[in-house]
């Protein structure tokens, strides 16, 4: 079969690619390695941080474009994806001041609160320090946001096969490429390899990679000790060993809080899932002693990947037919529909995308 554009990986990266692809009328086939739905990724679960707080304005920029594109892919599907609870960073560190300046510079709402004010507004959390409220920030409903990518994908002409790994790529010509999977060859001008963790392994030796970290990462689900409360999407730098806390409501499964990238590195082909138990009792002590919201004692441990780039920037680029997609460090989800539309012009163009992306390598 030949077509214009072969994406490999159907997590959040590679379906909002393929959207981005063939609502341009290109046609595309998305190949999946494993079951719709599957959790052996990074885009799996029920939810997912969605903010505009950056230091930067290019990833400010890449944000409210995902947010226009969320709005319109939620519009196209009937579904609801994208929930604005605000959002509030804390902790006594210059990041705060440069998310501060970051937002003033583009225009963004964003408020300095005292502990006290934070605290009357969010009783689930302790502050001990100064609080920065950034109000258009929320969740992403992470499974419905893939579903409907592959719906509107779908629905634009692409074909979606999922359990169809790809066994190798050939590279023909600058323009020219064979993508092999057990049940047949596809011919394309181009392929996205999305496949953030398998990237090495797939595409490792058709484009240059930085090095690549890959984790097991292990947040939980906690119980909310009182129902009332209202949760904001949250981040608290806690320096040491850990860093820092990430944390928001998920309706249903609790209130989701993890560390940020520093779970155990893995082979994505060959890990346990299961939750490392010096961390997670990490995890709950911080429950314990700073959020009085939750029941440190009922939890859900959840298990997700990270692959992590050496400056947390993503890798998007192409080397001949080859675009790369990687690296997403745990902070890409936001932007999916916007990092389709980067990689569609990356595999369309002979140019580079908009210069602004300085994660292009
Ligand atoms: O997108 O801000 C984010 C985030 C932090 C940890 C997980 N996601």
């Amino acid at each position: 079969m030949s077509v214009d554009v072969v994406v490999v990986g159907g997590g959040g990266v590679g379906s909002a690619t393929a959207w981005q692809l063939a609502r341009r009328g290109r046609s595309v086939v998305l190949l999946e390695q494993f079951a719709s739905g599957h959790t052996k990724g990074a885009s799996h679960g029920a939810s997912r941080i969605f903010r505009l707080s950056y230091p930067d304005r290019v990833h400010i920029d890449l944000a409210r474009e995902a947010r226009d594109l969320w709005r319109e892919l939620e519009a196209t599907t009937g579904t609801d994806l994208l929930t604005i609870t605000g959002g509030v960073d804390h902790g006594n560190s210059p990041l705060l001041d440069a998310l501060a300046d970051g937002l003033a510079a583009a225009g963004v709402s964003r408020y300095w609160l005292t502990p006290n004010e934070a605290a009357d507004r969010w009783p689930g959390i302790r502050f001990d320090t100064r609080a920065l409220f950034h109000p258009d920030s929320g969740r992403l409903h992470a499974d419905r946001s893939v579903a409907a990518l592959q719906s509107a994908a779908s629905a634009a002409g692409a074909l979606i096969r999922h359990e169809t790994p790809v066994t190798s790529i050939e590279v023909l010509g600058e323009d020219a490429v064979l993508v092999h999977t057990d049940s047949g060859t596809h011919r394309a001008r181009r392929v996205v390899a999305a496949v953030n963790g398998w990237a090495a392994k797939l595409v490792g030796k058709l484009a240059p990679l930085p090095p690549l970290r890959i984790t097991q990462e292990q947040p939980a689900h906690f119980a909310a000790a009182r129902p009332g409360d209202t949760w904001p999407s949250f981040g608290h730098v806690i320096g040491g060993e850990y860093g820092g806390i990430y944390g928001l409501a998920t309706p249903g499964e609790g209130i989701k809080v993890g560390f940020h990238g520093v779970g155990p590195e893995v082979d994505p082909d060959h890990r346990d899932y299961a939750p490392e138990p010096v961390q997670l009792a990490a995890l709950r002590e911080y429950a314990r002693t700073w959020l009085p919201g939750v029941d440190p004692d009922a939890f859900t441990s959840i298990s997700c990947t990270y692959t992590t780039t050496p400056d947390a920037n993503f890798v998007l680029d192409r080397a001949g037919p080859v675009v790369v997609a990687t690296g997403f460090s745990g902070h890409g989800f936001k932007f999916l529909p916007a990092l389709g539309r980067v990689l569609a012009d990356l595999a369309l163009d002979a140019d580079r995308p908009d210069p602004r992306f300085a994660f292009v390598r």
